[in-house]
């Protein structure tokens, strides 16, 4: 069992969760208040008023977790550090307790086979540094630098893969500008200025990680691929594809933020948010990137008889533009096309020239069918279908000279889905909000049968 990025000789599988969506316990063993527990409990911010207090109880049922990862037969575990269980304050005070959790989690992983893959942030920021100005601080970036060293110095022996950020597009656009998700605020442009201390923290992270040794550190991107409708929505969408693809791949890859996005995005010009040396700190600062693909992105001219979708508020200053969702559809609307997700592993490929992770992928679908004749047993035919066609979306992608080392699907078990609270269910396994039972899906003896043939 490797600690390391798989060689890419045969497709690796895993499963992914992350911390506030499945853990639970948010007031146990000296965890600080974390962002989304403070957004939470804003009456109307989560579609059926939830919260990720309980969720999965995870934090106590992780040696069950790691059965059913044993059960499906992945060689990969992804999962993220909550922040606030190590840091509780953001800086300072380090919560050993918090330590302990995941050392118990790493091992009940090696233990039965798996590899752990840590995520260090999946959106669950210490209220207290949002108290600071959260990420439109340029501290906020430092101090991630120094959490992620505690954890690593903690994990490092048995965790080998690191990812720095989850969708970082989220935590600055959802978070700061829409205000859909934590921490709920609309700045407009200043969340451009989130966004570069995301990549600085990244750089910042990844700069230590590798003088302490590590080789594998990346970035979980969710990249979107472009389909415009006409040549003329392509014009008019340059400036979301700027925020949502090329912000994060330009500093990554050349060191530079490109005068397209600059156009859009004139904070990322200004040198006191953008000093001198952040993004030559960034350049080749990752060893491999996440592909986190749901869904492809059709951006037409605007047109009133089609709707605008509801993020556009997180592309500030861009133009606006609509946007065209095909049938079929996934319950949480996005449409399916497993095309995107070969285009995007090749062109992502071919401009980075890194090796790449899919770092999630799957989908939700109301579970109210049943196995005629079994008891509980959920037969997500749809989801089934939705997973064979990525993977085989995958495949293809390696075939054509990507360099996919892994598939990874989201995720092992239904869980609080950020502000759509428990409606939308994603997993293989299905819990019982009332008490928490895990029953798995006919998906995930799907996905079992799959990776023991593929083995
Ligand atoms: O549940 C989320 C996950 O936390 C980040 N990527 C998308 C998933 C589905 O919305």
């Amino acid at each position: 069992m490797s600690l390391h990025l798989p060689d890419g000789s045969t497709l690796a599988y895993g499963a992914a969760t992350a911390s506030y969506q499945i853990e639970g316990a948010s007031t146990e063993d000296g965890r600080g208040v974390s962002i989304w527990d403070t957004f939470a409990a804003r009456p109307g911010a989560i579609r059926d008023g939830s919260d990720g207090s309980v969720a999965c109880d995870s934090y106590h049922r992780y040696e069950e977790d790691a059965d059913l990862l044993a059960g499906l037969g992945v060689g990969w575990y992804r999962f993220s550090i909550a922040w606030p269980r190590i840091v509780p304050e953001g800086t300072g005070r380090v919560e050993t307790r918090g330590l302990d959790y995941y050392d118990r989690l790493v091992d009940a992983l090696l233990a039965r086979g798996v590899s752990p893959t840590a995520t260090l942030y999946h959106w669950d920021l210490p209220q207290a540094l949002e108290d600071r100005g959260g990420w439109l601080e340029r501290s906020t970036a430092e101090a991630f630098a120094d959490y992620a060293m505690v954890v690593h110095e903690r994990l490092g022996d048995r965790v080998g893969v690191w990812a720095t950020h989850n969708e970082p597009w989220c935590a600055a656009y959802l978070g700061y500008a829409a205000g859909i998700h934590a921490p709920g605020r609309r700045e407009g442009g200043r969340a451009h200025v989130a966004a570069h201390h995301l990549v600085l923290g990244h750089a910042l992270a990844a700069e230590r990680l590798h003088a302490a040794g590590v080789t594998d550190v990346g970035m979980a991107l969710n990249l979107a691929p472009f389909w415009p409708e006409t040549p003329e929505a392509e014009a008019a969408a340059d400036g979301i594809d700027a925020i949502r693809n090329r912000l994060w791949l330009g500093p990554l890859v050349d060191g530079a933020y490109d005068d397209g996005l600059l156009a859009v995005a004139p904070e990322l010009a200004d040198p006191a948010v953008v000093r001198d040396g952040d993004l030559e700190l960034a350049r080749g600062s990752a060893d491999w990137i996440g592909i986190n693909y749901y869904t492809p992105f059709r951006p037409a001219v605007p047109d009133p008889s089609i709707p605008v979708h509801h993020e556009l508020d997180a592309y500030p200053g861009a133009a606006p533009v609509s946007i065209v969702v095909r049938e079929p559809r996934t319950d949480i609307g996005w449409e399916v096309d497993a095309r995107g997700l070969e285009e995007l592993l090749v062109e992502t490929h071919a401009r980075t020239g890194l090796p790449l992770v899919v770092t999630e992928n799957g989908a939700a679908y109301p579970d109210d069918r049943l196995v005629e004749g079994a008891v509980g047993v959920i037969d997500d035919q749809d989801r089934i279908g939705y997973l064979r066609d990525h993977v085989a979306a995958t495949e293809r992608a390696r075939a054509a000279g990507a360099d996919v080392r892994a598939y990874i699907l989201w995720t092992l078990l239904d869980n609080f889905e950020w502000a759509e609270g428990y409606t939308k269910t994603f997993g293989v396994v299905q819990v019982d909000p009332k008490d928490q039972t895990r029953t798995p899906k006919a998906s995930y003896r799907w996905f079992a049968e799959h990776i023991a043939g593929a083995g």
